[in-house]
């Protein structure tokens, strides 16, 4: 534990001799037991895997550092990346520390400010679009043809087997696979790696199922649910503001293979979520990480029966990522002068 996910996972990812062993100390996140929704909902056990915990606030960490490592070892010196926030906050973390020069597209005005702070710190080259994440991916593709800089976005492959040892960790913690995995979809990365590496460890004789793959979009960009590009994609979570996911066959054949769903929740739902999870299990997530749990909250509404299953959300980056989200929840700010007196008459204890 704690060595990081290329010496952890070693036989289960495209390592050679040559690979040099870096990290940042990502993985081994947190699996925590639910607290409240567990027994509100009737669930056998539910759990949420705590992927804001990694070296830069989300799951990105975990692909990076194969992607780095690998980009490294064939002596690039330069890599590039679209991002709605957590890609590029995640990459320029890894390339500062590993002496590569780190170049960053994101949508103007709709990348959190944690993550936009993340990047300026790490030192990265960043341009602003005045566009939407998949016209930034799209350029970043083109700039990685042309010039001599390796491309990190997950249609690299490296990221996706990075990716994927979160699965692994789940069973090593559960002793098998759950029987749903509730998770968030935006260029659709994520959810091909967890049932990647579900199906390797059930492969290798590590689990004996796989689980349920039930991914969730948020409503105004849910392309993958609508059955096509969603050309302006809109939602409170930007980081799964995305209208044409890269990895869409992916996320397609998780759903088609694992017997799960592909899913959309409301703006709304996801907000309510993202207040739950902080309130009732103290569990901080972005916005985005919400739509796991306000998906698995709408398929329970709808009648899915979770008795006697285990399931597990994951959330997948920090909620400290996008404090003005939180602010406008902010109904209890008051201000008062600095006195005993004033304190206890606006707790009411007065
Ligand atoms: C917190 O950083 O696409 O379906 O450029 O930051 O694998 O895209 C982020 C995506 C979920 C969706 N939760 O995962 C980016 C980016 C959080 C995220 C997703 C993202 P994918």
């Amino acid at each position: 534990m704690g060595r990081g996910v290329l010496l952890r996972y070693r036989d289960f990812l495209p390592l050679t001799a040559a690979t040099p062993m870096i990290t940042l100390g990502e993985g081994d996140t947190p699996l925590v037991r639910s607290v409240w929704l567990e027994r509100e909902l009737g669930c056998g056990a539910l759990y949420f895997k705590l992927e804001g915990c990694n070296p830069t606030g989300s799951f990105k960490d975990r692909g990076m550092v194969v992607a780095v490592a690998k980009a490294v070892e064939e002596r690039s010196k330069s890599i590039i990346c679209a991002s709605t926030g957590n890609t590029s906050a995640s990459a320029a973390a890894f390339g500062a520390r590993f002496g590569l020069e780190v170049i960053v597209v994101v949508p103007s005005g709709k990348i959190a400010m944690g993550k936009l702070a993340q990047a300026i710190t790490y030192g990265a080259r960043i341009v602003a679009i005045q566009g939407n994440f998949d016209q930034a991916l799209q350029i970043v593709r083109n700039l990685a043809e042309k010039h001599p800089v390796t491309l990190v976005n997950s249609v690299n492959p490296y990221r996706l087997e990075g990716q994927k040892t979160a699965a692994f960790e789940i069973v090593d913690e559960l002793g098998d696979a759950p029987d749903y995995l509730f998770i968030p979809v935006g260029n659709a990365g994520n959810i091909t790696a967890y049932w990647k590496g579900f199906v390797e460890y059930r492969w290798a004789g590590k689990a004996s199922q796989t689980p349920k793959m039930m991914g969730f979009q948020a409503a105004g960009a849910a392309p993958i649910v609508r059955g096509k590009v969603v050309e302006k994609p809109r939602t409170v979570a930007t980081a799964i503001r995305i209208g044409k996911p890269a990895s869409w066959q992916g996320a397609v054949k998780a759903r088609d293979e694992s017997g799960g769903v592909i899913d959309c929740v409301s703006d709304e739902e996801i907000i309510a979520a993202y207040k739950l999870l902080a309130r009732r299990e103290g569990v901080f997530g972005e916005p985005a990480s919400a739509a796991s749990v306000a998906g698995l909250i709408k398929m329970a509404k709808q009648g899915l029966d979770l008795r006697g299953k285990r399931a597990v959300c994951i959330i997948t980056g920090s909620g400290l990522k996008d404090p003005s989200f939180s602010k406008k929840f902010a109904e209890s700010l008051t201000e008062v002068s600095p006195e005993l007196e004033a304190v206890e008459r606006v707790l009411g204890w007065r």
